[in-house]
This record gives structure tokens, sequence and C-alpha cells, in this order.
């Protein structure tokens, strides 16, 4: 076992004291109302869940563990990784300590490759990564503890093995459905010596000594967590909840994340600026971008990249990307379109008046940084996403089960009793 380990032991403890007495003075206090309309609207708004990794405010957005999103942009996923899971940024010494654990479990089960070898050639990225995720529950340590009847307080410690495991294991699971999928050639073998985003870069059978590796390093830290509410995270922590062990929830979570209206909205997203492009043959001037724009609406399609269920501000992610783009990314058209967008559409959007939200989100622009390094294949976008997301995701599952929270159960109500009230 790693020092992360050492580390959580040491703080668990003071997390489930906090946990207890938060319930045994506290529980009866009032978060809000439930009205008809909030039941009716996918919950929007409940206050029902409790999450320590991240925070995501109306007007500022994201922070992991209290730091602004855009205050990290300069740390490692794996250091992020740290951070979601302890709260605390790792020295260089812990850093090292936690890359080196992860190297160690990073070889594939061969298994995996002959399932994804054997898969439809057309099959979507997102259902291949996330086989591959479930198709290696066996090897789960936090399935064999319960079963073998482990003591409840000790459930974190396999939930912490299986979820280094999958993180270990993630990027070249990835980067060979990559390869596989749009026919790049043969398995690359990871390189020990790269880091976790490096090496991911490296296996895909790009130079990792590039500025690919700088925004792949940026990309896996800055899609790492969006508190527990969202459709991804919150599906995960269910399935968590049943005592379903981490390769269960993780691969439950990201099949949400596969929806147009999560994850898959970054491979729409660069879909629709591609689109934009064709149309105009170039990038389009600032008023025939505004009458495409009128135009999608009334037809009745959403604008991708816009809106949220939460935020009421330009995304910190969506600005962490603009920042990275200006100043790596010049003459290139596509980011053009992505930046005369966030100009156009948000106006748009406030005279349309349905949108709460009029502007952009974390798909806006990641996929054009993407396009102009050479990742052209869209499709495979959500699973980048999804690396990212597992770090969240898995640090959500580590905590829950180290203060023993319970299965997630909330009421449903048949309409006539809705009626009747
Ligand atoms: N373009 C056009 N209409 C939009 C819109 C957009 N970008 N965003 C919201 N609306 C519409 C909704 O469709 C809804 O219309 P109806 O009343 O006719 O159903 C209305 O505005 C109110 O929606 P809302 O309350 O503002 O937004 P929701 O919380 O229901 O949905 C979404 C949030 C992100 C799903 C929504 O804004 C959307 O569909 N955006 C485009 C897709 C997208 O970018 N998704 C990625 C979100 C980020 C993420 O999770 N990534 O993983």
């Amino acid at each position: 076992m790693g020092k992360l380990h050492n580390i959580l032991a040491k703080k668990i403890p003071d997390w489930r004291y906090n946990y207890k007495k938060l319930l045994d003075q506290k529980g009866n206090v009032v978060l809000g109302d439930v009205t008809i309309e909030k039941a009716l609207s996918g919950m929007r708004g409940i206050k029902g869940l409790a999450c320590d990794t991240s925070y995501v405010t109306a007007d500022e957005g994201l922070h992991i563990r209290g730091s602004h999103i855009l205050d990290l942009v300069h740390i490692l996923p794996e250091e992020v990784l740290h951070l979601l899971l302890t709260g605390d940024i790792p020295n260089k010494a812990m850093l090292a300590d936690l890359q080196s654990d992860l190297k160690s479990r990073n070889k594939v089960p061969p298994y995996i490759w002959d399932i994804l070898d054997n898969m439809p050639k057309d099959s979507h990225p997102m259902t291949m990564f996330n086989t591959a995720i479930l198709s290696m529950q066996k090897e789960s340590q936090f399935y064999k503890a319960v079963d073998a009847g482990l003591s409840k307080t000790k459930y974190w410690h396999t939930t912490l093995e299986d979820s280094l495991n999958i993180i270990a294991k993630l990027p070249a699971i990835a980067a060979y459905i990559y390869r596989l999928r749009f026919n790049k050639g043969k398995r690359i073998n990871s390189n020990k010596d790269l880091d976790w985003s490096a090496d991911f870069v490296h296996m895909m059978g790009f130079d990792s000594d590039s500025e690919m590796t700088k925004l792949m390093r940026l990309y896996l830290m800055l899609h790492c967590d969006h508190e527990a509410g969202n459709v991804s995270a919150f599906s995960a922590m269910t399935v968590n909840s049943a005592l379903s062990d981490p390769y269960y929830a993780l691969s439950a979570g990201l099949n949400g994340l596969a929806g147009p209206l999560h994850g898959l909205a970054n491979q729409n997203c660069l879909r629709f600026v591609l689109s934009i492009r064709d149309h105009f043959k170039g990038s389009p001037s600032k008023a025939d971008l505004k009458q495409f724009i009128w135009d999608r609406l009334n037809s009745g399609r959403v604008i991708p990249g816009y809106g949220h269920a939460v935020l009421r501000c330009p995304d910190p992610r969506f600005t962490a990307f603009m920042n990275f783009g200006k100043e790596h990314v010049t003459d290139d058209e596509i980011f053009d379109i992505v930046n005369k967008l966030f100009k156009v559409v948000p106006p748009v959007l406030k005279e349309h008046g349905k949108a709460k939200n009029p502007w952009p989100n974390v798909d806006a622009a990641s996929g054009a940084l993407l396009y102009h390094y050479g990742l052209k294949e869209f499709e495979f976008y959500t699973v980048l996403f999804s690396i990212s997301r597992s770090l969240g995701i898995t640090s959500q599952m580590v905590l829950n089960r180290a203060l023993g929270m319970p299965l997630i159960r909330p009421k449903s109500l048949p309409f006539d009793v809705l009626n009747s009230y």
C-alpha cells in the first residue's frame, strides 16, 4: 500500500467524527423545500446530497476542495487526484510516490485486449471504454472483501485499491481504443518514464514531448469532478451505495457521461463547430454566425457547449481552455469560430429567453484545441472526459465508503398522489 493509504488512514477518523457530530447535532435542520415543480424537473436545486471533493457555485463555478479551478490549472491530474482524496495538494515526495504507485498498477489484463478486439468495429469508443472497465470487475478487491464479510469500517481500503487499480489502467485502455477504433496501428506500450498524461499521449501515438501533452495534462485535470449531483457522479454514487464495487459503479456513471446532454456534448460541440466551418467554407462573419445560431434555435435544436444546469456564468473550465488557446494557438479557423461563438451565442440565447444560463460550458472550447493538435476523431472526446472524471467519481466513492454513507434511496410518488397534495 502506498503513502496515500496512510495519509487517508490518519484523516478518516476525524472525518467520521465530524460526520457523526453533524448528524447528531444538526440532523433536523431544514435545507430547503421540495416543491412539486422540483420533483417534476429532475430534482434541480434540491439540496439532498453531501460531497466534499468539489463544490460548484452558480456565479464562480467549480471549486476543488475549496480552491477555485482557475487557481489549479498548473497542477497535474495526479496532483488533483491527491487533492480530491485527501484535501491537500501533494508535496514532491508524495506526488512521486503516487505516480510510482500508479505505474506499478498500470498493466491491463490481456483479456481486455481480446474483448476490445472482438467488439464490432463501429462500436462507440465510450461503449468500448465502459465495457473494458466493467469487464475487469472480476479483479475487484472490494467485491472479495465484502464477500468475505470484512468489517464495514474497512470498506474504504479496498475501494481505494480498486480505484487506483482502475485509474492506473485507464490511459492504456483508452489509448488502445483510439488506435484500434480509428485504424492507427498496433498497440503502443507504456513508457515508465512518463507521467500519467504524457504516457497516455505517447500510447495514443502522439509525440509525448509536445504541446499536446500540455493540453492533455490540463484537460485531464479540468474535467476531474463537478459535485455529486451531475448525471455521471450521481449514477455512480447510487450504484456504489448498493455496495456494488468500483468497477460496477464507475462504468454505470460513465454510461451517463455518454449522454449528449452531459459528456457527449463535447463531441457534438466540435461537430457543430465543424459544421459551421463547412457551411461557410471557413470562419464566418459575426452577422452570418448570428443568423446561423438563430436558424438552429428556431428549428428546435440546442446550441452545444452552451447552458448549464447549475452554472450561471461562463464556465471557468471554458475560460481555462480559452486561455490555453490564446497562449498556444494562432491562425486556426476552428479556434477562431469558437472565439466568435463566445461573442455571438450568449446574447442570442438571452434574447431567445429559454436557457437559464446563456454562457459556454466546459465542452465549448476543448474540442477545438484537441482538433488543432491532430486529435480529430471527435467520437473519442468523451473517453478523454471519462478518464478525467474517473478521478473525481472514484474519490467520491472512497470518501463515501470511509464515512459509511448509507444506501441512496429517494422517494418517488405516483402522479395521482402528487395531484392530491
Ligand atoms: N441551446 C438552446 N436551448 C437551450 C440551451 C442551449 N444551449 N440550454 C438550455 N436550453 C433550453 C432547454 O432545452 C430548455 O428548453 P425547454 O424548456 O424547451 O425544454 C430551456 O432552455 C431551459 O433549460 P435550462 O433549465 O436552462 O437547462 P437544463 O438544466 O434543463 O439543461 C443543459 C442543461 C446543459 C442540458 C442544456 O443547457 C443543454 O442542453 N445544453 C446544450 C448541450 C450541452 O452543452 N451539454 C453539456 C453540459 C455540460 C456538461 O455536463 N458536460 O458534461
